[in-house]
């Protein structure tokens, strides 16, 4: 039997993307291999290394700590769990701004946390006032969001550093999707440019390897303490990651593209993606659309559900909004003349 995957020509909704070239052909190369055990498959725990030593060049941090996850999830997850962890208090309550992914309430659900969400503001960024009046000394982590989900926003990191330290609280930033357009910009995001304990930033997003392959880095090794069990039958002696077979293809895909791609690679893509989103919120304003403007290469518009849902007939992958609001991903197979053909698509059958 055979079926064929999505191909990429109208998909505008995905924050994944095709793997580039040496990164697919790494995935291929590395299929039988298992990560999770160290011991036996020894060459992928080297290239590991390797990914987690470019992600830490990539992120401001010289000498890091991580591994490779499943994606976003696990590694915001791990970090929660980290900070729980850590906590001197029975109920740790963790801090995070509305616009952090779903996966912050998967991590709460898991470990028990009190998820304490705060409003953001004009700008879709976290509230300073609101998480300064929500954390207190059972606060065991604060989250920010480098390139939040639906609007591309970055909150203000340096000053949710301040916070947390305040409160003796651990620093998490979510660059899950983020953290390979972030660098190419002035935003201040990383771990050099604020107190950050860990963080997401994810290759199967914009570093354009194949899935999975997550990221998660902390600033030190004896974070990734709070995590080890043992493994008594492994020739390793303990294992820190939530799971335990894990995808070889993701790690080698990682650090394929990474060494194809950074930083140059990227950085043309990221100024490829930029044009795009602005030349998208261009055409959607010209339109009469009220839209949301891009600061990161995604772009929101408040285009009505009729509009919405006959697009989506037409084969085009799009998403909405918490709000309702259409959002564009210009991830690096979204083309030109894709969003040419979809703003034709969008005159011909828009409903007003
Ligand atoms: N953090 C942020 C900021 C994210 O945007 C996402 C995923 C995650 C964490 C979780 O990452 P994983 O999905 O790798 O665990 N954001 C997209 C979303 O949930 C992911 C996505 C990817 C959606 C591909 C659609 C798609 O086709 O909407």
């Amino acid at each position: 039997m055979q079926i064929e995957p999505q191909a990429f020509d109208r998909v505008l909704s995905s924050m994944c993307t095709e793997p580039h070239p040496v990164a697919r052909e790494a995935a291929e190369r590395f299929l039988a291999t298992n990560p999770g055990d160290p011991g036996t498959y020894p060459s992928v725990t080297a290239l590991e290394d390797e990914a987690v030593s470019m992600l830490g060049d990539i992120a401001g941090l010289e000498d890091p700590s991580g591994y490779i996850a499943s994606g976003g999830t696990e590694a915001n997850i791990q970090a929660v769990r980290i900070a729980r962890n850590r906590a001197e208090t029975r109920t740790p309550n963790v801090v995070m701004p509305e616009s952090a992914h779903f996966s912050f309430q998967k991590a709460a659900d898991v470990l028990g946390v009190d998820l304490r969400i705060v409003p953001t503001d004009d700008s879709f960024r976290a509230d300073l006032e609101a998480v300064r009046s929500c954390v207190d000394e059972e606060t065991a982590m604060v989250i920010g969001v480098a390139g939040t989900t639906e609007y591309g926003r970055v909150d203000p990191i340096p000053e949710l550093g301040e916070i947390a330290e305040a409160v003796d609280a651990m620093l998490h930033v979510d660059a899950a999707w983020g953290g390979f357009v972030l660098p190419f910009t002035d935003f201040e995001w990383h771990f050099d440019h604020a107190p950050v304990d860990t963080m997401a930033i994810d290759p199967h997003k914009m570093g354009q390897a194949a899935v999975p392959a997550g990221g998660l880095l902390a600033r030190s090794d004896d974070l990734f303490d709070e995590l080890a069990v043992d493994t008594p039958y492994l020739e390793s002696t303990s294992q820190a990651t939530l799971t335990g077979t894990r995808s070889g293809a993701g790690v080698a895909s990682a650090v394929a593209a990474m060494a194809e791609l950074w930083p140059e690679g990227y950085e043309r893509q990221y100024v490829r993606s930029r044009n795009n989103a602005e030349w998208l919120a261009d055409a959607l304003e010209k339109r009469g659309y009220e839209v949301v403007d891009p600061t990161l290469p995604l772009v929101a518009a408040d285009v009505p559900k009729s509009t919405f849902d006959a697009l989506r007939a037409e084969g085009w992958r799009i998403s909405r909004t918490g709000t309702g609001e259409l959002r564009i991903v210009c991830m690096p197979h979204v083309t030109r003349e894709m969003l040419a053909s979809f703003i034709g698509d969008l005159d011909r059958l828009e409903v007003r």
